[in-house]
């Protein structure tokens, strides 16, 4: 029989760099910071530690814009701090993997550097370069209408060489040429050799669906009159030679390594795609983030227009991302929050304060109870919540926020009802709700660091409530859940993080009832999506449980009635079959 590989029933831990740990005082979140906490997270029960981009960086997009691969940032730390965080995790029996962000490099690359400089550069053809057009009366357009993913569009004049290049995130953040061998080859080198050889254990590969566009760019059909750019997804995600990348990536680099990657691939909801990445006979991808679940609530033409939505909705998205590797040699992840989301507890359950603590724990026994690879963000485990609603658009600092903000404002003269309404959408969907510093300990600033000024983003107001040093000892905590959870599903791994599926009554709008099968072990897991009781009934048929073999996420009351269970307000059951 073959063996699992290393990576599957391990549980990842995601850190942001700027905003976990600030260790020398000058507000912003540091190497030697994580160093500090490592054994936190080791006795959380974490396996891999994934650290978001600290490589050297202008950072116009928080350090996914690379302007050196082979350099940290140095408010961040330096190569050396790298390779002792290495074998601090490897003496743990931890691992470590890296962002690897090559779709794009920042303007400020060596490479970008010489491939504007002039069309007869050796590096021109390193970055997608293309002439203008020219409408009726003659004024210059841009080569396609694409819509770049930070308001504007997806192409940057240079007045220079007459040219223009293609960015699908800022305009600091050109895209690389992938048809072009060479710099692939520059690729693999400096972003990916480099670290492997000191040791990293593999790559969370950012936007990994784009590195070939179509080979035709074609303008995108209008779906927003509004505007001159259009969505364009269908053209740039997915492209012709994307396997054929990904094999060579792996021919030619990973496989010298027992390096794990797990790519992630948004726009692509179909089932047979995302097979042809995960599937482990055709070597491309160990698995991936599908974006169906973190998408819940977007608007369809502009993200930060917030859509109410059902739970028939999340337990259909679940649903089809733990049942599409049945049968297959593919794996899948298990995930609900990164540094791009608004934190799980406010938008899947309820941050109110008589609810948070209970919501937190409901979906942590959701989510440790999956298949797949398990993936935790910074402060997920202390169940930390979005930011306060009263806070104004000063307080954000993210590109793609503010842009929007801002292309708003001037699009509609200022209008006060629609700009309440970004605001709105931003405090449940911003990326800036996941990215304010993590809450350390009820010292001022969250203990996330001692600079008088405070830390480069405000700290979220209710930090004395929710924060790390509070839950550590406390056994009801959301943190000792998470880390209770973490072991149980270690413990019956067979069932939980690699068992077969079944939802039961997928269209009721209050309760999420599932069962994990494994042999003839089952788990059933039943969860309360509202705050009210809530009666749900468990498929028992042919199964024995042992009377008080379940976890509850609620510990203050529990109560058997009949066939069926009553469920608190947020609460979750997990029952495990004799
Ligand atoms: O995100 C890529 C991505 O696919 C976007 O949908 C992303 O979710 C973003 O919120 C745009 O709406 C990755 C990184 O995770 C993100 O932080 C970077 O900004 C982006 O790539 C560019 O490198």
């Amino acid at each position: 029989t073959p063996v699992t590989p290393w990576w599957k029933d391990a549980v990842v831990y995601q850190i942001y760099p700027a905003s976990f740990k600030d260790s020398n005082g000058d507000g912003l979140g540091d190497i030697p910071g994580i160093l500090s906490k490592i054994d936190y997270l080791k006795d959380l029960g974490v396996d891999i530690i994934w650290v978001s981009p600290m490589f050297d960086s202008p950072q116009v997009d928080m350090g996914y814009d690379i302007s050196d691969y082979e350099k940290v940032f140095p408010s961040y730390g330096t190569v050396k701090d790298m390779e002792d965080l290495i074998e601090a995790c490897h003496s743990r029996g931890m691992k470590l993997i890296l962002d690897l962000v090559i779709n794009h490099t920042s303007d400020q690359h060596a490479w970008f550097k010489e491939s504007r400089s002039s069309k007869e550069n050796p590096k021109r053809n390193w970055y997608i370069w293309k002439p203008p057009r020219y409408d009726a009366e003659g004024n210059r357009l841009p080569p396609t209408n694409w819509r770049s993913y930070f308001s504007g569009g997806t192409w940057e004049y240079d007045e220079p060489t007459g040219e223009y290049y293609l960015h699908l995130f800022a305009k600091e953040q050109p895209d690389l040429n992938w048809e072009n061998e060479e710099t692939r080859k520059a690729i693999y080198d400096s972003a990916m050799r480099f670290w492997l050889e000191k040791g990293v254990d593999g790559f969370r590969v950012d936007t990994v669906n784009m590195y070939s566009k179509g080979v035709e760019f074609l303008d995108a059909p209008v779906v927003d009159p509004k505007s001159y750019e259009q969505p364009a997804w269908l053209y740039y995600a997915n492209g012709p030679r994307m396997h054929e990348f990904l094999r060579e990536m792996n021919q030619k680099v990973l496989n010298n390594y027992d390096a794990v990657t797990v790519g992630e691939l948004p726009h692509t909801p179909d089932i047979k795609k995302v097979l042809q990445y995960v599937g482990s006979g055709d070597k491309q991808l160990s698995m991936v983030f599908q974006f169906d679940i973190v998408d819940i609530g977007q608007g369809a033409t502009s993200k930060y227009n917030f859509q109410p939505w059902k739970l028939p909705l999340l337990k259909g998205i679940v649903a089809k991302w733990q049942k599409f590797i049945e049968g297959t040699d593919g794996w899948t992840t298990v995930f609900c929050e990164n540094h791009d989301q608004g934190r799980s507890v406010s938008r899947y359950a309820s941050d109110a304060p008589e609810y948070r603590v209970l919501s937190a724990k409901m979906l942590a026994m959701m989510m440790t109870a999956l298949t797949g690879t398990l993936f935790i963000y910074q402060g997920q485990e202390i169940g930390m919540i979005n930011v306060p609603k009263a806070w104004s658009i000063e307080e954000y600092k993210d590109i793609e926020s503010v842009n929007f903000y801002k292309a708003t404002a001037e699009s509609t003269n200022n209008d006060k009802e629609t700009l309440d309404y970004v605001m709105k959408s931003l405090q449940i969907l911003g990326r800036d709700n996941a990215r304010i510093p993590m809450q350390w300990d009820s010292s001022p600033f969250a203990g996330f660091t001692n600079r008088k000024e405070g830390a480069w983003m405000r700290v979220h107001d209710l930090y004395p409530e929710i924060n790390v040093a509070k839950q550590l000892n406390d056994p009801e905590s959301t943190y000792s859940f998470w880390k209770s959870m973490i072991r149980f599903r270690r413990d019956f791994r067979d069932v939980l993080v690699h068992g077969s599926f079944e939802i039961f009554e997928p269209d009721n709008e209050e309760t999420f009832v599932f069962a994990k099968k494994h042999g003839n072990q089952t788990a059933v897991v039943c969860l309360n999506f509202t705050n009210a009781v809530q009666r749900v009934e468990m498929p028992t048929d042919g199964l024995s449980f042992r009377v008080g073999n379940y976890l509850d996420s609620d510990a203050l009351e529990k109560g058997l009635d009949g066939t069926g269970r009553v469920l608190r307000p947020w609460e979750g059951r997990l029952y495990m079959s004799r």
